[in-house]
């Protein structure tokens, strides 16, 4: 017997970048997500005598393992369960040379897996606040389409909600994978430091305000508004880390920003947006997607690397007998 959860990332349109409570993983601000069809985790989890865990057929030990292991064990304390021990087996549909992190996917999988498995019957909001717990992005991929984040002042309140899992809005996402290599600040970590920035509680109004105005452009069925909106929030992001002193975007990031200006000018609508790395993506209309792949690679190369999705579904899982 085991349960098997399939979960997509998602891409920040409003970034969720700064913790109130670290360990309960609680935002400072709100944040606003899409779900992505083309990138996702399936996971399967079992009670066992012993924990292993496996990462794309390949039983892994160390940090991953750890973190895996330890956040099955916080899941059993919130709900009181007896210890048990789990064979997780983990696949990732997240290509690794697209450098994007696979958090989000990875632990709300593991959240449903886990939740099917003990007989939970959690509602999406118990599940998306037990998701969270394991990273804070995880808890928006509980949903699918357009996702927003309540910040919420207390582990019971902070959840997310879904907006419109199945967007009537044309947004689609192109990854272009620009380099690798490891980040030198983990995310964790950038967001401790970024928190001493002296525009920090101006960062917080900031998302707060880009929720809210992001909701109003979705009504009004404005994708330039809401475009806007995220390639504005992603700069303030890269803003405030730089005004601490450290960046994750590079040159070839900033590249990536300035053509997507030039495409506006050109009459194209795609807006850019780039998270805790120096891979940039594209937000356009579908229709809109071949020509801006076309763009990136007369910018960056015909060799350059990318990955369009739409938007995705919420978490999906089965118990297998
Ligand atoms: C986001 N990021 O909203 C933002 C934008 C990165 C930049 O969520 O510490 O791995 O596990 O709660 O979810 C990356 O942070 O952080 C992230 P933890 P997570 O998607």
């Amino acid at each position: 017997m085991a349960s098997i959860a399939l979960s997509h990332t998602n891409l920040a349109l409003v970034k969720y970048w700064g913790k109130e409570d670290e360990g309960l993983r609680l935002p400072s601000a709100p944040s606003l997500s899409l779900t992505l069809e083309a990138f996702y985790t399936r996971t399967r989890l079992r009670i066992s005598k012993e924990n292993r865990f496996f990462l794309n057929g390949k039983e892994g030990g160390g940090k991953d393992a750890e973190r895996v292991f330890s956040y099955l064990s916080s899941l059993l304390a919130f709900f009181r369960l007896p210890p048990s021990k789990f064979v997780v087996e983990s696949e990732n549909f997240v290509p690794k040379s697209s450098g994007f992190a696979s958090s989000s996917s990875a632990f709300c999988a593991l959240a449903a897996a886990f939740a099917e498995e003990m007989g939970l019957s959690l509602t999406k909001r118990e599940l998306s606040i037990a998701a969270r717990m394991g990273s804070g992005s995880a808890c928006r991929s509980v949903f699918g389409g357009l996702v927003l984040w309540k910040e919420g002042k207390t582990g019971g309140e902070s959840f997310a909600v879904p907006i419109k899992e199945a967007p009537s809005m044309d947004i689609c996402a192109l990854y272009l994978s620009l380099e690798g290599g490891e980040k030198e600040v983990s995310s964790t970590e950038g967001m401790r430091i970024s928190r001493s920035s002296p525009f920090f509680q101006i960062w917080r109004e900031e998302c707060r305000k880009a929720c809210a105005e992001i909701q109003e452009a979705l009504k009004a069925g404005s994708f330039e508004r809401v475009g806007e909106m995220a390639e504005r929030n992603a700069c303030q992001m890269h803003a405030l880390t730089l005004s601490c002193g450290f960046s994750y975007i590079s040159e070839k990031s900033l590249r990536a920003l300035r053509l997507a200006q030039s495409m506006r000018k050109e009459g194209i609508p795609c807006y850019w947006t780039c998270d805790a790395g120096s891979n940039a993506a594209f937000l356009c209309r579908k229709k809109d997607m071949a020509l801006v792949e076309g763009k990136a690679k007369e910018a960056f190369g015909s060799g350059l690397v990318c990955f369009p999705s739409g938007p995705g579904p919420g978490v999906k899982v089965k118990r297998e007998v």
